[in-house]
């Protein structure tokens, strides 16, 4: 393919130029259409160099001996050449599917590996897996799962998780109030799954302030309240919103605000709703008293909340983290029947949308971008599970489940291969995790850095990165297809996901199945021509692919006037029923209940939260966000996430009254432990979290291996989270990922060696 004047390629934390000298990125300049490049940029280059890239195949030591696993996480790795690598893999392969079926593959892959969609790591796995025969997937996200299983059965299928938001520039045309759970933090935003053209959160702001609506955020950390003029903020305990919600939905009944007739005719159920918040169902009215004491929350503000809802039109909204918790389809689902009740759903820019606050892109015009990776083939395997359920399955296999009012089996792993993610980062209780993944005959990772899952392999593949590859890039809620251009040749012995597939295929009889004789090149222009089909569709011109790839991007003209959600519905519920079992917000599901779980939403507490009899012996509550200065683990070592770690540790925020309590001052190095595991820290007081709740974001390596000694303490131990975290479903509803549901305690390990007095002074103060 032709090398364009002006190199330029995309990450999922933006779209960037490139300067490139004798084979070398010298530097990265940001996208010109970029209203607000992210400080992350030069993440992107700083993996292709990392001191911890994965540069040849490697075999682990223990395996070589046939020590059936037990060394995983721990061996040194001996590098080997490609011939034997793919020798070894394709041969275990063939050897699990002969002796124990295809359903004995594991092949779920989850992660978000690099934007390009053409070299979409774990969509090739999975078509390679495919043609092969077919493997164990994973199913539903870390993102959003639990909401993502349940609530299309409360707003129906096309209602859920994965549909458009109502554009913001609607919002802020005309709602008054936006009541933000987790508010919108400004780092989330950095970050769009594909890669995107515009980071378009700084804007939306503006014409929220611009418009006077009032944002109100509700979150156990003041920072996740943007920084406009007369942002308010409510703090709350962590995992307590459900509790919040039904008081504001008390005040509505017994003041008569709600709206009898949007109830009457749009939802169904209330009355069994009713009877809860009421409590003539339980003895227990769901008062402003009542969620004070659960939620911290004085009562009178609660109950002018309600009034304020009542008056004024809002949006109401909450990020994905309050599903991440025990029981996190509850507040979800109090979300909708409280908007419900204010019977606001479907007015221009008014009612709910999940996910203003969690990632770029969200609530855009609506450009719907057509963009398409190597396309799946049917997997003739199902024995998928919820992704966050891999721990559980791996340790026992053949034992039944309930999930999305299914029974169903856990499968018998013998063979794991991933590609494009890091479960040593992303799953709970690692340490749980690394036990698990000891059990199977064979591990094959393709990794572009030597982390906790490269480690728990038998076998790692170096993969390139999207600098070393041509792609194309971007997410269907961005304006811009991005070409992705190849600035440099591999490093190291490093090949793409897609040739090392093929070559497996090769050995094991289904190249031609796996590659349609195509090579990556053949899928970048042809995915092109693609986006263009679909777009010519629309009466939206393109270039060719020459003048695309030469331009380096192409931007979708904006969009005509997009719909607010439900807004048909509300125009006309006969002719356009919500896809439920009664065609009506269902406020009340009768399965539910059958799942020995209120048939309404309801309060229903957590094993690990403030208000739980663990909290007496972990009296912290730990939350563990996504980290600012990198994508999940991805650009770890990178300059813009060091920012964000002090003297090699991250830095954990606590209260300072908590502090206090501890002996703990700025920058000292902490442990932060409970029964799981413990994990290190530097500390940072911070007056603007809630009392209680500790605040370490995940992404740090799992050090639990001998190979990564920590740089600068050498002690053994990092500030992974997820060692602490808990891995419990959400509920036999959506068996997501409980992350958030998590009590520590955290103790002094070492004074900061330079102490600033100043921040001293304050801990003595307040
Ligand atoms: N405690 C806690 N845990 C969480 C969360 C939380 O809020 N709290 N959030 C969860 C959420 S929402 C998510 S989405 C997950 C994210 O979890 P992941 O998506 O697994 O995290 P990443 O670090 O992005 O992992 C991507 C991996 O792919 C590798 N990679 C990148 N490009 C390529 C490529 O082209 N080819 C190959 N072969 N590899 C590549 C990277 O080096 C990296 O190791 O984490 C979850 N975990
Ligand atoms: N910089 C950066 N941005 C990212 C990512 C990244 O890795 N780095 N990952 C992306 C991905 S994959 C995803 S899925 C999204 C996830 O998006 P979210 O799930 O929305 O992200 P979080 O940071 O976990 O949570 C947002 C805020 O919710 C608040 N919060 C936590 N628990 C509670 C609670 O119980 N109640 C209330 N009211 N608030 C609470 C926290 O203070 C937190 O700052 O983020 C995306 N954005
Ligand atoms: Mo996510």
């Amino acid at each position: 393919m032709k090398s364009p004047r002006q190199l330029r390629s995309a990450s999922h934390w933006g779209a960037f130029r490139i300067e490139v000298d004798r084979g070398v990125i010298r530097d990265v300049a940001p996208f010109e259409f970029d209203p607000a490049p992210s400080p992350l940029l030069r993440n992107a280059v700083e993996m292709v160099y990392a001191p911890n890239r994965v540069l040849k195949p490697a075999v682990r030591a223990g395996w070589l001996k046939g020590d059936g696993g037990a060394g995983r996480g721990q061996d040194d790795f001996i590098e080997i050449g490609w011939d034997e690598a793919l020798d070894i893999v394709a041969a275990q392969l063939a050897r699990t599917r002969k002796l124990y079926g295809d359903a004995a593959v594991f092949g779920g892959s989850y992660g978000w590996a690099s934007a390009g969609r053409v070299h979409h790591a774990r969509g090739l796995l999975h078509r390679f897996l495919a043609a092969g025969g077919g493997f164990t997937g994973q199913e539903t996200n870390y993102s959003y799962g639990a909401a993502m299983a349940f609530i299309p059965h409360v707003v129906g299928k096309s209602e859920g998780m994965s549909s458009p938001l109502t554009p913001l520039a609607q919002v802020a045309e005309n709602a008054r109030i936006i009541l933000a759970f987790g508010g919108l933090p400004a780092k989330n935003w950095e970050v769009q799954s594909g890669g995107s053209g515009v980071h378009a959160l700084s804007g939306h702001l503006h014409t929220l302030t611009q418009n006077g609506v009032r944002v109100i955020t509700v979150s156990p950390f003041r920072d996740d309240s943007p920084d406009i003029p007369g942002a308010e903020f409510i703090s709350i305990r962590p995992t307590t919103d459900c509790a919040l919600i039904l008081a504001l939905i008390h005040i509505l009944i017994t003041e008569n605000l709600h709206d009898r007739a949007f109830l009457a005719t749009y939802t169904s159920g209330f009355e069994t709703l009713e009877a809860y918040v009421m409590g003539t169902s339980d003895g227990v009215p769901k008062t402003p008293a009542w969620a004070s004491a659960i939620t911290g929350i004085p009562a009178e503000m609660i109950a002018g909340l309600a009034r304020d809802l009542a008056r004024q039109p809002s949006m109401i909204t909450a990020t994905w983290s309050l599903q991440r918790a025990a029981n996190g389809e509850q507040p979800f689902w109090a979300i909708i029947s409280l908007a419900s009740a204010l019977g606001r759903i479907g007015l221009p820019g008014q009612g709910f949308g999940f996910g203003y606050g969690s990632i770029n892109g969200m609530g855009d015009a609506g450009y719907k971008t057509p963009l398409s990776g190597v396309p799946s083939l049917p997997n003739p395997v199902t024995s998928h599970i919820p992704v966050a359920r891999i721990t559980d399955m791996l340790m026992n296999p053949g034992q039944g489940y309930r999930y999305n009012f299914q029974t169903r089996h856990y499968p018998d792993i013998r063979l794991i291969y991933w590609a494009g993610g890091n479960p040593f980062h992303h799953h709970q209780d690692l340490n749980r995790l690394s036990t698990a993944f000891r059990k199977p005959d064979f591990v094959a990772v393709h990794e572009i850095i030597w982390n906790g899952t490269a480690r728990h392999s038998d076998i790692v593949l170096p993969a390139t990165t999207a600098l070393e590859r041509n792609d194309i890039g971007g997410s269907s809620r961005d304006p811009f297809i991005l070409a992705m251009h190849r600035a440099i040749n591999p490093m190291g012995d490093a090949r793409n996901d897609y040739d090392i597939f093929a070559a497996l295929a090769e050995r094991l009889g289904y190249r031609k199945t796996f590659t349609e004789g195509r090579t990556t090149d053949d899928w970048v222009k042809r995915q092109w021509e693609r986006s263009r089909a679909t777009l010519a569709g629309r009466g939206i011109d393109t270039p060719d692919f020459e003048t695309f790839w030469e331009q380096g991007y192409f931007r979708m003209p904006e969009p005509k006037r997009m719909k607010t959600r439900l807004e048909d519905f509300r125009a006309d519920p006969e002719a356009n029923p919500v896809e439920t079992a009664t065609g009506r917000i269902m406020l009340s599901l009768p399965q539910v209940g059958e799942e020995g779980l209120p048939p309404h939403a309801a309060w229903l507490g957590a094993d690990e939260y403030l208000g739980s009899a663990l909290a007496s012996r972990y009296p912290l509550h730990l939350l563990t966000p996504q980290p600012p200065g990198r994508l999940h683990s991805q650009g770890g070592l990178s300059t813009a996430s060091g920012a964000h770690r002090r003297n090699g540790y991250e830095i954990l925020r606590i209260n300072p009254k908590d502090a206090r309590d501890r002996e703990i001052a700025d920058d000292d190095v902490v442990e932060v432990f409970n029964d799981r595991g413990v994990c290190m820290a530097v500390a940072a007081l911070d007056p603007g979290l809630c009392e209680g709740v500790v605040r370490l974001p995940p992404g740090a390596d799992y050090l639990g291996s001998r190979r990564a000694v920590d740089p600068v303490s050498q002690l053994d131990r990092g500030s992974n989270p997820n060692i602490l975290t808990r891995d419990v479903g959400t509920s036999v509803l959506g068996q997501g990922c409980t992350a958030q549901s998590c009590l520590v305690d955290v103790r002094l390990v070492q004074r900061s060696p330079n102490p600033d007095p100043a921040a001293t002074k304050r801990m003595g103060g307040s």
